[in-house]
């Protein structure tokens, strides 16, 4: 489909739920041979296995919130988005979340609470957390809000109900923008994708609180460009080792160990690969690779499936891979509501 067609949101939103699901299988694994991440795959194939077997995680659990409380609002409101995690968190407290955004989500559920960023403020005495979890929830801002500057503003202050430290917030901010640009159709000029992501993470990492997060953490001045120039000298070798890609990059639990992994995934995806399948389409190879990586792969398959699926659309994704995730087919019909929302708000930007 052409930019931001029906396709392409349904596609982000379908291949997120996915990547999620399917990605579980190896979260927190140190080494996955591509060989069991293909066997795992042809198994979706097995119509006999029936249908949603796959549990979504806390990724799925807080993006359907995210979703479900912008299309309530139209936009954003903080105090029921924050309303959503925390209910979402009573009522099924073992989708795996992280140890430290429990707190969170348990003092969020506090009606008398005044200001509803402050639970995360209150994190890692005081640092706030820089875990991925702002970044892999941040792709419905992109299908919501046409807006370049809108995206920026609203991906940033929905991490910041959980994730105060700007390594966590500007990752989300970075992966909201990645599934932006995506829909645009962005990705048919990969140098070029990368370049506008580079240019726009200059600027949200210019501001005092990132430079002195950046500072106390002993990152790069501005952490996620940083990775973002690794990730394009990786882009432009031919042959690029898993081995390599963890080290530049990482596979960790952290926004910035996350992140620009889950946007190389999709860009070293866009050809075939002697690794992966001959048959895949770019977005089974680019949900194949996330898992080969090993660690936490259900995120990294998530924001990758998000970025990739903007791109393919929905036609890309097998149909008995969605028939085996819990929470596909929802993720389908939102996608329409989203896409209504997006094309009612003023274009631009
Ligand atoms: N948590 C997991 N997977 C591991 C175990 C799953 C579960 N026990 C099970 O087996 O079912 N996955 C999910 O967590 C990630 C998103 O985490 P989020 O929301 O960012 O959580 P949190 O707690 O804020 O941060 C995660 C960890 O990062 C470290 N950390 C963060 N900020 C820190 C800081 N300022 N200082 C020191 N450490 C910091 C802590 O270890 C946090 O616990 C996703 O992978 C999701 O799938
Ligand atoms: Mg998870
Ligand atoms: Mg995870």
């Amino acid at each position: 489909g052409g930019p931001a067609s029906l396709s392409r949101f349904r596609g982000a939103l379908v291949a997120a739920v996915l990547g999620d699901c399917v990605g579980g299988e190896f979260e927190g694994a140190e080494e996955v041979p591509m060989e069991r991440v293909l066997q795992h795959l042809n198994s979706l194939d097995d119509e006999t296995k029936g249908t949603g077997n796959l549990d979504y995680s806390d990724d799925t659990a807080m993006a359907r919130c995210v979703v479900r409380s912008i299309l309530a609002h139209a936009g954003y409101d903080e105090r029921d988005m924050a309303h959503r995690f925390a209910k979402e968190y009573g009522e099924s407290p073992d989708r795996g979340y992280g140890t430290g955004v429990v707190h969170v989500l348990k003092k969020l559920s506090s009606s008398h609470l005044s200001d509803v960023y402050q639970p995360a403020r209150d994190q890692f005495n005081g640092r706030g957390s820089f875990g991925n979890g702002g970044a892999m929830r941040a792709a419905p801002f992109a299908l919501a809000f046409p807006k370049l500057a809108d995206v920026r503003r609203f991906a940033r202050l929905g991490a910041m109900l959980t994730h105060s430290c700007s390594l966590g917030y500007n990752g989300a901010v970075l992966q909201a923008l990645a599934v932006h640009l995506s829909l645009q159709g962005a990705l048919d000029l990969p140098q070029q994708f990368i370049s506008r992501l580079i240019t726009e993470m200059e600027d949200v990492e210019s501001d005092d609180m990132s430079r002195k997060d950046a500072r106390i953490l002993k990152e790069a001045e501005k952490p996620f460009c940083d990775r973002l120039h690794r990730v394009r000298d990786l882009m432009d070798r031919s042959k690029v080792s898993i081995e390599e890609v963890i080290s530049e990059l990482g596979n960790g639990i952290a926004a910035l160990h996350s992140v620009p992994t889950a946007i190389f995934c999709v860009l070293h995806c866009l050809e075939p690969r002697e690794c992966l399948p001959e048959n895949y389409g770019g977005l089974e190879r680019t949900i194949a690779y996330s898992l080969a990586l090993g660690g936490d792969t259900d995120t990294i398959a998530c924001m990758a499936g998000a970025i990739a699926g903007a791109h393919y659309g929905i036609e890309a994704i097998p149909q008995s891979w969605i028939n085996c995730c819990e929470g596909a087919e929802d993720a389908d019909v939102t996608a329409e509501r989203l896409h209504a929302l997006y094309h009612q708000s003023p274009q631009g930007g």
